[in-house]
């Protein structure tokens, strides 16, 4: 039985939390960050840099206000941010043909052609969101801080990715632990227009609607060690397709030498591995392909104890209940 949108008197929904059932409802997780992109610790290699500091308080102050359906901002980045990225850029394209998977090398050519993707241009997420929801109906949302797992995970299941548009400092441009502008673009994105990867990257959205808190636990720490910092097989070599891999020269080019443990990718497992977030990984897990990966999380997310079940209908961008009980 489908219950309507809206209708939350169902009794398994009424102590389940609350979750997004439409993309417009992503608007309110602006109320509720956790912390905003421009409060940085006192280790940040920005934290003394004054003109960095009110640079990264005016990107997040233009994100604050977006809602749903609004063009996303277009920043006009400074020649140094720009030079950051030409840095990375330069640095991680020499890298991808040796250790990026072939899906990410397919599509980074056509972000150049489509969207101005080059060392000496910063593209804007407007331009890379449109260009997503040609392939694979996945589109970006700016965001002015960081969300709750719950919160993130939660648009992962309307095929909603959120995206930081400020750019990591100037000094560290090898490695830095946070999301910035070059981790999403050339990270997350290009995968993003891969179907195997979308698909796979809704199950575990899906999978985190309503759940407990310890579920959300879990599934973000399969997130983290699939979309952040996975490896995969392909033909006799081992490649990444993790965005915090993509993203950091550094670590691309240590996560596929002998130095980390590499272990086949297994849901149950990955689920409670512990992790460290402001260096490089000591293990990874090694998948097999999107596709299976796709069914492996779905039959994980089925052991989940959850009293309703949930469907995308993409026709009205809007998520579905289902009564189980
Ligand atoms: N370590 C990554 C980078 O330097 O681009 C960012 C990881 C964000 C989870
Ligand atoms: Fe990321």
């Amino acid at each position: 039985q489908v219950v309507s949108t809206g209708d939350m008197g169902l009794v398994s929904m009424q102590t389940a939390p609350w979750f997004p059932r439409k993309k417009s409802d992503m608007d309110t997780f602006a109320e509720k960050v956790m912390e905003y992109g421009d409060e940085l610790d006192a280790d940040h290699p920005g934290f003394t840099d004054p003109v960095y500091r009110e640079r990264r308080a005016e990107i997040t102050r233009i994100a604050k206000t977006y809602k749903y359906g609004q063009e996303l901002p277009r920043i006009q980045y400074t020649a140094q941010e720009t030079a950051t990225w030409g840095i990375v850029y330069k640095k991680l394209t020499a890298l991808y043909k040796t250790h990026a998977c072939r899906e990410h090398q397919y599509v980074l050519p056509l972000l150049e052609h489509n969207c101005a993707y080059a060392p000496d241009n910063i593209p804007q997420i407007e331009d890379v969101s449109r260009f997503m929801k040609e392939s694979t109906g996945w589109t970006l949302r700016p965001v002015m801080g960081l969300l709750s797992s719950r919160d993130f995970l939660n648009a992962l299941a309307f095929r909603v990715f959120h995206s930081t548009q400020y750019i990591r400092h100037h000094s560290q441009p090898l490695y830095t632990p946070e999301p910035d502008v070059c981790h999403e673009l050339l990270g997350h994105v290009p995968l993003y227009a891969d179907p195997d990867f979308a698909d796979f990257s809704q199950e575990i959205g899906l999978a985190s609607l309503g759940a407990s808190d310890e579920d959300i636990e879990k599934l973000a720490t399969i997130y983290w060690f699939t979309v952040e910092f996975g490896l995969c097989r392909q033909g006799d070599e081992v490649r990444a397709y993790g965005a915090g891999l993509l993203s950091s020269f550094g670590e691309l080019e240590y996560c596929l030498s002998d130095k980390p443990q590499k272990v086949p990718f297994d849901p149950k497992l990955a689920a409670t591995q512990k992790y460290p977030i402001t260096e490089y990984q000591p293990l990874y897990f090694v998948a097999h392909s999107f596709k299976e990966m796709k069914e492996q999380v779905r039959d994980y997310a089925a052991t989940m104890q959850r009293p309703f079940a949930v469907r995308y209908n993409a026709l009205t961008e809007s998520v579905e209940v289902l009564d189980t009980k």
